[in-house]
């Protein structure tokens, strides 16, 4: 009993003068808090709708008339709810695209809904879109072109104050907003209030754009922006859906221009100056407006499930685009496959099976709880397992009582404290020894390996390259339902 009492205090005293470890420091760019935000939501949607959806071509001229624009029944309702049930966190609505035509009753043209047929000319797109997402617990956000093939002053100074005053009418008028847009595309031909010519602009100067930030950063501060270059997340160079291997969240800002360079933007850059993550944009069908004619081209579920384990689980956000058909809804078709793509993503991440095993760090931070190999499981972004700073290659032994199977391993950091790991490697214990079954490089945000089934009872995971500790919020073993894992 004595020596019980004794050892318990030496316990309490041992643990009382033991300075606790102290979190590791960040390491290089670290994301904002808008980023975090926009981090989380890692899926969500883009609505492209205008005039084109009418004309049936991707991009207008600019003298298309008001009166093609007439949705025989248009639903947002319908629109958020099927972006709801595919799992996603937000919509982006193109409110102006190439060809000018505003979706809201702008009152500095006469060029928008107001002059259509739709309602009288009392709609209003944004307007209904943005309440419908709100309804159905969505994030709402707009696209507004940059380049305008119906505005008279495309290419002089006067084009950029109206560019302005519609942002501002935007960003005033309606729901908070999770994002705003910024095109990089300049195409040259149009309309241009009759002038009917090709217009070029110097991108690096025209838009001003650093003036046109400060406005969004005013008036909505925690929207993130896109562009080909930032500031807030990227273009990810391609409209493939398909993030780079290795995808780091870092760039060099410096000298990169919205419609400027995309060297770099597909893998990003590593040691990079600033936290630019990218986006995966992607339209789930051969265009980004509807086209009966594309009804029979909507990607399948195994192509999205494909475009969503190399966009999000490389560490990017995935905007898939689901472009209205000329009644104003989701068409059929896209609603089938998005509704599949949904069951099979659920079906495989309902359960983790990692929360089975019991867990074996080679190194803890300080040997202490607060950086324990359990936050691993806890499903919770900002707990994680971390070892000493002299510790920049620790190992993970996952032991399960019994064998279990699984075809999908995902990995998260903490981001908070940067992107510290460059590489990694997963075993399996079979036959009495560890065999590698697959690699990595970046983590970031979310890194998804998926491929043929291991059943094992035993699972490794190796930090191989880091240049500092590394600190991996989350850790998950997943199967995928056996007709749909890849061929
Ligand atoms: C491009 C545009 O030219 C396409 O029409 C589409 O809006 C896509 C998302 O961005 O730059
Ligand atoms: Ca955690």
């Amino acid at each position: 009993m004595a020596a019980l009492v004794c050892a318990q205090l030496l316990l309490a005293l041992k643990t009382a003068g033991a300075a606790p470890a102290a979190a590791p420091a960040p390491f290089g760019p670290t994301p904002t808090e808008r980023q975090l935000r926009w981090h989380d939501m890692e899926f969500y949607g883009f609505v492209h709708f205008s005039v084109n959806t009418f004309t049936d071509k991707e991009w207008g001229y600019g003298d298309e008339s008001e009166q093609l624009f007439n949705p025989t029944d248009f639903d947002a309702d319908q629109i958020a709810s099927v972006a709801k049930a595919a799992g996603m966190k937000g919509l982006i609505l193109t409110t102006k695209h190439h060809d000018g035509f505003c979706l809201w009753p702008s009152q500095y043209t006469q060029h928008s809904v107001k002059n259509s047929p739709w309602k009288n000319g009392q709609g209003d797109v944004v307007k209904e879109l943005s309440r419908a997402c709100r309804r159905h617990g969505l994030r709402f956000g707009v696209y507004l072109s940059p380049w305008d093939c119906n505005h008279k002053d495309y290419g002089r100074p006067e084009y950029i104050t109206y560019y302005r005053n519609q942002l501002r009418e935007l960003l005033t008028h309606y729901d908070d907003l999770f994002t705003v847009w910024f095109d990089g595309a300049n195409g040259g031909r149009g309309y241009y209030g009759g002038a009917r010519e090709t217009r070029r602009i110097d991108a690096r100067a025209y838009y001003d754009w650093p003036n046109t930030w400060r406005l969004v950063r005013e008036l909505m501060p925690m929207a993130v922006m896109f562009s080909d270059a930032g500031p807030d997340f990227r273009w990810v160079g391609n409209e493939r859906g398909i993030a780079g291997d290795p995808c780091w969240a870092t760039l060099n800002a410096a000298g990169r221009y919205p419609g400027g360079s995309s060297t770099g933007l597909t893998s990003g850059e590593r040691p990079g100056t600033d936290w630019i993550p990218p986006e995966c944009d992607v339209s789930i069908r051969p265009g980004w407006f509807y086209h009966a004619s594309e009804d029979g081209r909507v990607k399948t579920p195994a192509q999205l499930l494909d475009i969503y384990y190399k966009s999000v689980g490389r560490g990017a956000c995935l905007n898939l685009n689901i472009p209205p058909d000329r009644r104003g809804q989701i068409n059929d078709n896209d609603v089938r496959s998005l509704r599949e793509f949904r069951r099979i993503l659920d079906a495989t991440f309902a359960k983790n099976l990692a929360r089975e095993a019991h867990l074996v760090a080679s190194n803890v931070r300080g040997g202490a709880r607060p950086f324990s190999p359990q936050n691993l499981l806890d499903g919770k972004r900002d707990t994680y397992w971390a070892s000493d700073d002299a510790v920049t290659t620790p190992e993970l032994v996952l032991e399960f009582a019994r064998p279990v199977t699984f075809n999908v391993v995902s990995l998260r950091e903490c981001l908070r404290l940067g992107q510290r790991v460059e590489a990694f490697a997963l075993d399996q214990w079979k036959n009495g020894q560890w065999i590698e079954f697959s690699r990595g490089t970046s983590i970031g945000n979310h890194r998804l390996l998926r491929g043929d089934p291991v059943t094992t009872d035993k699972v490794r995971l190796r930090i191989t390259q880091a240049p500092v500790c590394p600190a991996l919020s989350e850790f998950g073993l997943f199967a995928e339902p056996a007709a749909n894992t890849p061929p």
